[in-house]
């Protein structure tokens, strides 16, 4: 008898054990949390390095360049903020295509109600102009409608949200163009030149006013405002229902893509610049 109760007992314990496993099971954490961070360190100042075959660093470089020109990317071994490299860019001017050059993590799963917070350090070159330079994109493409294709432009394919500078010159702002949204500016904090600055940006995400967006440069908030960050569905009917084009944005939206650099070089020079100490993290 002893032995069938200790074996009865040894079965239940092990039922629970298994539903104490079930319960720790990651997909019912739907709010657990994803850090990724790069401080584009190498062992031999290779690019190529960001690239490992596992994936868990960068995905891919984007890069259009001007008619006359070849943008570069590549590892700096001379100007870094952390370790000993940071990434280098140089998108030059733009002509009849949009210069751009940037680094980009895809497979991204970011949702309405999540609170994302990206950090990284830039030094740009030069005291020219830089209004409408786009350092950082969150962006979804497979939101898109499929049916409407590129009928309205390849550019705004990826809806999303970008860090742009704004306000005549250097006052880095929330630029929400390509989610039918206004740039949510600031005019009281220029970008400091040639001297790494840090750049935080925290969002709750939502395709409503309900959205929280922040930005810090420096230590110093210069953006703390609700608004939409995400795209809204009935924007875009309505929106892409006025060229007469019916658009049904693909559902559940998320955003699956993160990039830095230049990402859009639309000045009237050439850019040079380096980032280093990358972050992006979703709570
Ligand atoms: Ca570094």
């Amino acid at each position: 008898m002893k032995r069938h109760q200790f074996i009865i007992f040894a079965i239940i314990t092990f039922i629970f054990i298994g539903c104490d496993k079930d319960q720790n099971n990651p997909e019912e954490h739907v709010e657990e949390s994803f850090l990724f961070e790069d401080g584009f360190e190498t062992q031999n100042d290779l690019l190529d390095e960001l690239f490992p075959s596992n994936g868990n660093r960068w995905s891919t470089i984007q890069q259009t360049d001007p008619t006359n020109a070849t943008n570069e990317i590549s590892i700096s071994t001379t100007e870094f903020n952390e370790g000993e490299n940071a990434l280098r860019v140089v998108a030059y001017q733009s002509d009849s295509d949009l210069s751009k050059v940037d680094i980009e993590k895809n497979g991204l799963n970011i949702v309405s109600g999540d609170k994302v917070t990206i950090k990284a350090n830039f030094f740009i070159v030069g005291t020219e102009s830089i209004e409408n330079l786009l350092l950082l994109d969150l962006e979804c493409c497979s939101c898109w409608d499929p049916n409407v294709g590129d009928n309205y432009g390849s550019e705004n394919q990826c809806p999303g949200v970008r860090l742009m500078m704004s306000g005549g010159n250097d006052y880095l702002s929330i630029e929400r163009g390509k989610i039918s949204g206004t740039t949510i500016q600031q005019t009281d904090f220029a970008f400091p030149r040639n001297q790494w600055v840090s750049v935080q940006w925290e969002m709750i995400l939502s395709d409503n006013e309900n959205g929280l967006n922040r930005l810090i440069i420096n230590g110093t908030e210069v953006i703390n405002e609700a608004g939409m960050n995400m795209p809204n569905a009935q924007v875009f009917t309505d929106a892409f229902l006025n060229q007469g084009i019916d658009f049904t944005l693909q559902e559940p939206t998320f955003y699956e893509r993160v990039q830095i650099g230049a990402t859009a070089n639309p000045t009237a020079g050439n850019i040079e610049l380096f980032v280093d100490d990358f972050s992006i993290k979703v709570e």
